[in-house]
């Protein structure tokens, strides 16, 4: 809550949503007179009038022809294209709003656009209040001497971002590249040059869709003494003193000098602290430090599955002239450290998160736009899909620095679900310009959302840029080598002088990084620029490759941190369904290439598929087609697998100097539409086999298998905090029976909080030979750990083969019947032989099962249901589609 009360009872409530409302979910209390909200029904034009209709605000162009019937779904097969034009024209947003003359009477009034996507002129009334650049920035503008009593026209004229950019890179004294997106993604040119999402361009996952609008809240704000912009709150930890302090800060627009008092107060932890406050005519911002005594015990906020995310209500009071201050705001005590030190073993520095002093092993995904038309993003889009990467046990998320910063929601729920946030600032994969303007807004840019964000304990690290460092590292844009110095010099003025500058300035409580992938300290000695920013030995890495076997883990960089590595694969059949029609579902239709936007991708998943697996062969086109979509996530959910546990065995070991992998964030949790890409979750929000995997590689204690050198190593990983004593239970299956022809158990062996060690070695010819019956190509293993209380994490397992060449892998004929219970629905399903990859698919009906896409060794298994929207058991049974691997060919 947040209120300012003129004491002589005329309330002169003031409202800042932009830093208040969700932060800290307050309740305001005002008069509406003081605030004017100007979202609602706009009109819209093109630029020569030909089109002209009612566009809702907060909203964007696509969406309001959308919504008029004048386009179809941009994201039906092949609209995008069609829908060029959009972001050809210029556009018009026009409303008329009329002014009580006790607004008009205050000293001053602001016209506040939270977000304006992106190049505009503003008028109130024909006269000129203000020029946007920025769609991340909030514009304020003073509006108190053009508004009028009663009717004023507000209109605000966007320029073509796709013109404006090409114009830019045509002024711009040299070549800023990249200029334009590979073909194949069908996109437009110079998005360097437009602070806008990058992705808005087009992506290698996702459509040109360039926006325009007015994607946030508009309003007018009025006050006569003065306004509070801004509050936040940064606990920070004295180590020295034990002693916790609360920095809180306020900026202030006041008409005329105003002194006073603030007062600050914990109640829940029994602190208070009265500080006098003098705020100048003008803006002003003041840090007021509340310190907590050493003896109060403060709960700490944990990232998930390290302890619980609990907060503290900081209220806010004060007197200032006149005016009466109030606003209540939740606070989160926690520290966050990246270590970069020396290593035994290794050349290298360290590269780990510290929480509360506690090294945390982080675990996640990247985080992209979840549609390229904002106004669509809804908090029911986001909580779902974080509290998905919860389900699967991820900790943490990467907001990646070509899409947007995301919405307050997106913090809020991050910080009560424990999911620490790696957030990018937002440029990817391109050099950028750096003339005095440019500069200008990205710094306005980087204030205002450090400013926004730096609040949550979620977010753990700012980073300056998506792959910039590597892009010019590695020449990714052919610049010759005269040039060079100039383009470094500019990387270095804009992330480092002006960036981590601003930055720096403005919040010390988590690190900076100025790229991601980067050599980290090591970069910075190097001149910010690392000769090799993927060298594994210092900071984070980007690993991809799509031609190398991905079950050999020999082939993945043993990083310090992985915050990028992944596969494609297709999404499900009914996520497709919604964008195409018949003539579509084949694997290599005209839809298919025209929803593929990386070079080759296609191609390649079946290549990747095809080292493993037979490809389907179905005499029925429909069949083969769904059985190709599935075989794409069978082989992207094991190929991350595959990677995923092998940097998570990688935490406690150096290996010819490398190892010590504290993160692993693959590519990428999320879909913006329906086509093929690297996420496990798909556009519907259905997740893909990849997600049902993550479940399982990043439990908190897991068991690893691997073949090292013709033997078979079980690793213990454990992320707790307390130590177990475990051994490994191993059994070998022929494929060709549901009853194990051997088990084995390791001795025990005491694995501590926060490690990975081997726990069983055996040579594999030894192993099935003891076994009998066995060979590689007949066998597969499967493995658990456990103590004395029983199972320790999920049961894994390792097929000593492809399975394409597994001998005696039958038909399983398996059956299901769906039951309603309590929680949801429970399915039990019973098989006939040993099946890989069981896949369980209820179409449209959206929801999840407990498991999915898992090894049945059973010959019953029962598999939960949770819808997300209501449904019965004889729909689930009716959509129900069971596919394992045997039933491709
Ligand atoms: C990385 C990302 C994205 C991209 C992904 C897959 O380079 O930063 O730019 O979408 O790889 O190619």
């Amino acid at each position: 809550m947040i209120a300012l009360r003129n004491t002589g009872n005329i309330f002169v409530c003031l409202y800042c949503a932009w830093c208040f409302r969700v932060l800290c979910g307050y309740n305001v209390t005002r008069p509406e007179a003081d605030k004017l909200i100007l979202n609602g029904k706009w009109t819209l034009k093109n630029s020569n009038g030909t089109v002209s209709l009612t566009a809702t605000v907060p909203g964007c162009v696509h969406s309001a022809l959308l919504r008029q019937g004048m386009i179809k779904d941009p994201y039906f097969r092949f609209n995008d294209v069609a829908y060029k034009w959009i972001a050809l024209e210029n556009w018009t947003y026009t409303t008329t709003f009329l002014v009580p003359p006790s607004l008009r009477a205050k000293q001053e009034v602001h016209l506040v656009f939270e977000g304006v996507d992106t190049v505009a002129s503003i008028t109130v009334n024909g006269i000129t209040v203000g020029k946007t650049d920025n769609m991340f920035r909030r514009y304020d503008l003073r509006v108190s001497e053009v508004l009028l009593e009663g009717e004023n026209v507000l209109e605000v004229r966007l320029l073509s971002p796709v013109l404006y950019a090409a114009g830019r890179s045509q002024a711009s004294a040299y070549r800023v590249p990249p200029d334009c997106p590979p073909e194949v993604q069908q996109g437009e040119c110079h998005v360097n040059f437009i602070r806008k999402a990058q992705s808005s361009f087009s992506w290698d996952w996702g459509p040109s869709l360039p926006t325009l609008g007015l994607w946030k809240e508009v309003r007018l704000e009025a006050y006569d003494v003065l306004r509070l912009v801004h509050l936040s709150s940064v606990p920070v930890y004295d180590a020295s003193l034990s002693q916790w302090a609360v920095e809180v800060e306020l900026c202030v627009d006041a008409v005329e000098a105003v002194k006073g008092n603030v007062t600050l107060s914990l109640p829940e932890l029994g602190t208070m602290q009265a500080f006098p406050a003098v705020f100048s005519a003008g803006h002003t911002k003041r840090t007021l430090v509340l310190h907590l005594d050493r003896s109060t015990d403060v709960k700490l906020w944990w990232p998930n599955g390290h302890g619980g995310q609990p907060s503290y209500l900081l209220r806010v009071a004060g007197l200032l002239g006149s005016l009466s201050l109030r606003a209540d705001t939740q606070v989160y005590f926690r520290t966050v450290e990246l270590v970069q030190e020396p290593i035994t073993g290794s050349s290298g520095l360290s590269f780990y998160f510290r929480v509360n002093r506690k090294p945390i092993f982080l675990k996640g995904s990247n985080w992209i736009p979840a549609h390229a038309l904002q106004d669509r993003v809804t908090p029911a889009v986001i909580k779902n899909l974080l509290q998905s990467a919860v389900d699967a046990n991820m900790n943490a998320v990467r907001v990646w620095g070509g899409g947007v910063y995301e919405q307050d929601v997106f913090y809020s729920t991050c910080d009560e679900l424990g999911v620490m946030v790696w957030q990018d600032l937002m440029f990817a994969c391109a050099l950028y310009p750096t003339e005095p303007d440019f500069i200008q807004t990205v710094r306005e840019e980087v204030l205002q959302q450090v400013r926004r964000l730096k609040s949550h304990p979620s977010v753990v690290v700012w980073s300056g840029n998506n792959e910039n460092e590597a892009a010019l590292a590695t020449d990714w844009f052919g610049i010759p080598a005269s040039q060079r110095p100039r383009y470094l010099r500019d990387y270095v003025s804009l992330y480092v002088d002006n960036i981590r500058a601003v930055v720096l300035e403005e919040d010390r409580s988590r690190p900076f990084l100025v790229s991601s992938p980067t050599n980290g300290a090591e970069s910075q000695q190097e001149g910010w620029v690392a000769a090799d920013p993927y060298d594994p030995r210092y900071g984070d890495t980007h690993y991809y490759s799509y031609t190398q076997d991905c079950w050999d883990w020999r082939t993945f960089p043993r990083t310090r941190f992985a915050s990028e590595y992944g596969f494609q694969s297709w999404p499900s059949f009914s996520t497709l369904q919604e964008a195409s029609v018949a003539e579509d579902w084949s694997y290599r239709s005209r839809f298919s290439s025209h929803r593929q936007h990386h070079d080759g991708g296609n191609q390649q998943m079946l290549q990747q598929a095809a080292l493993h697996f037979h490809l389907p062969n179905s005499s029925d086109p429909a069949q083969n087609y769904r059985h190709t979509l599935y075989l794409t996530q069978v082989m992207q959910a094991q190929c991350v697998k595959t990677q995923t546990e092998f940097y998570r065995r990688s935490r406690s070991e150096i290996v010819e100097g490398k190892g010590h992998t504290m993160g692993a964030l693959y590519w990428q949790l999320n879909d913006i539409w329906q086509a093929p890409s690297w996420s496990s979750i798909e556009f519907s929000s259905k997740w893909k086999m990849l997600h049902y995997f993550a479940q399982g590689f990043f439990a908190p204690v897991v068991a690893v298998g691997f073949e090292d050198e013709g033997a078979l190593i079980i690793y213990a990983v454990s992320d707790l905090s307390t130590d177990l004593l475990l051994h490994a239970v191993v059994s070998v299956y022929a494929w060709s029976s549901q009853d194990p022809v051997c088990a084995l158990k390791s001795s025990e062996a005491l694995v501590r909080g926060g490690s990975a060690s081997a726990i069983f070695k055996q040579p594999i010819a030894g192993l099935l030979a003891g076994c009998g019956r066995c060979s590689r190509l007949s066998c597969l293993v499967t493995f658990q750990l456990q103590d004395a209380q029983g199972p320790q994490g999920p049961l894994n397992h390792l097929f000593l083969s492809s399975p394409k060449d597994a001998l005696c892998l039958q038909a399983p004929n398996i059956t299901a019947v769906v039951q309603q219970d309590r929680e949801g629905f429970v399915v039990t399903l019973r098989s006939l032989a040993v099946a890989p990859y069981v896949w369980l698919d209820v179409g449209a009906i959206l929801g999840r099962f407990s498991s999915n896409g898992f090894l049945m060794v059973t010959r019953e298994t029962v598999v939960h249901f949770f819808p997300w929207e209501p449904t019965s058991a004889a729909d689930l049974a009716r959509a129900l589609v069971i596919t394992t691997l045997r039933d491709l060919y």
